[in-house]
């Protein structure tokens, strides 16, 4: 896609993409040497939540799903907080209390749940609160296709549209729900044609176009931001592995080797990187962000093994009464 994007966007875009991709290698890394982390890899999907992000603003609420850690990473959280609590470490954002599961209040991170769709009313809580305070904020709310076939999603949808929140609901259609191919399972080929039925507009963009994404997005929060209500933006995207680590299945039994290939070609951060070098970036000059952004990974997992595991006595505070 040619967009009319200042070369800062596009450098900003590319640091974006490849700290998710260097961080979820690492985790990847870490997880095949033994650590035990929660893992359901991002890597692929990179210019969704790096599109999307990009068009927030740091007071604006994100709502996470489980897939990957891109949308933390891209509203800007620390890499070195993130896998700190990811392995459950007291320098970690919840504390090493919450796992995957982290949230981060200052940034809007609103937290990952482990129920698929479960995230989408929450979305809508926090879009009513913005509205009713009249904060100006927007919440970007992730989730898959699967999720989409939940009840949450329709309801979710409907009362956002209802009540004309401030909310945009962005699926990234990576076209499996764990191991089944989403077409054999969901009454319409495109989740965005959902929309319709909320009143609400819905648009498919390529999700491995990261600046069709950002322009897709920068529309949609654009429009709950002036009070004009929902949309729903469904980003066709691919995951390179399995569903989680340790998941075997990802060649045969529900994916071809051929098509797992063909969708790997589709590089999201080789496009962008092709189409900054056409564009005059110098590549050394890329070639530097990737430098420097490894050097940030490297040091994250220094900073994890080094921090402490919590004293058990702190598993009794942060609680209700
Ligand atoms: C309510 C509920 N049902 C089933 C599961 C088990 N489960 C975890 S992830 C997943 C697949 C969801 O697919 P999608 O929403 O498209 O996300 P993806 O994993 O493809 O990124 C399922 C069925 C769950 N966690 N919660």
């Amino acid at each position: 896609m040619i967009v009319d994007v200042s070369e800062g966007v596009i450098i900003d875009l590319y640091e974006k993409m490849v700290a998710i991709r260097q961080f979820d290698l690492k985790v990847k890394e870490m997880v095949e040497r033994g650590h035990r982390i929660l893992y359901h890899s991002g890597i692929g999907q990179e210019a969704v939540p790096a599109g999307v992000c990009a068009q927030l603003r740091r007071e604006d609420y994100l709502v996470p799903y489980h897939r990957g850690w891109g949308y933390m990473i891209a509203k800007g959280m620390d890499m070195r907080r993130i896998l700190a609590e990811l392995m459950g470490r007291v320098s970690g954002y919840c504390k090493g209390k919450a796992g995957t599961h982290m949230a981060c209040l200052e940034l809007g991170v609103l937290g990952k749940t482990g129920i698929v769709g479960a995230g989408l009313p929450v979305a809508v809580g926090a879009a009513l609160s913005a509205k009713i305070r009249g904060s100006g904020q927007v919440v970007a709310c992730f989730f898959g296709e699967g999720a989409s076939n939940t009840g949450a999603f329709h309801e979710a949808l409907n009362m956002a549209a209802v009540w004309r929140l401030p909310v945009v609901f962005v699926c990234e259609n990576n076209l499996y729900d764990m191991y089944t191919p989403y077409l054999e399972v969901t009454s319409v080929a495109n989740i965005a044609d959902r929309a319709s039925a909320y009143g609400m507009p819905g648009e498919v963009i390529d999700g491995q176009d990261v600046l069709a994404v950002y322009e897709a997005a920068k529309r949609a929060i654009a429009r709950a931001r002036r009070g004009d209500g929902p949309s729903l933006l469904e980003c066709k995207t691919y995951r390179w592995y399995g569903h989680f680590m340790g998941d075997e299945h990802h060649y045969g039994g529900y994916r071809s080797v051929e098509e797992v290939e063909a969708w790997r070609a589709r590089c999201p951060i080789r496009r962008l990187r092709d189409y900054a070098i056409s564009s005059g970036i110098p590549a050394h000059e890329l070639d530097r962000i990737e430098e420097r952004i490894n050097a940030e990974v490297e040091e994250a997992e220094r900073f994890a093994l080094e921090s402490p595991e919590p004293d058990r006595r702190v598993a009794f505070e942060d609680v209700y009464a």
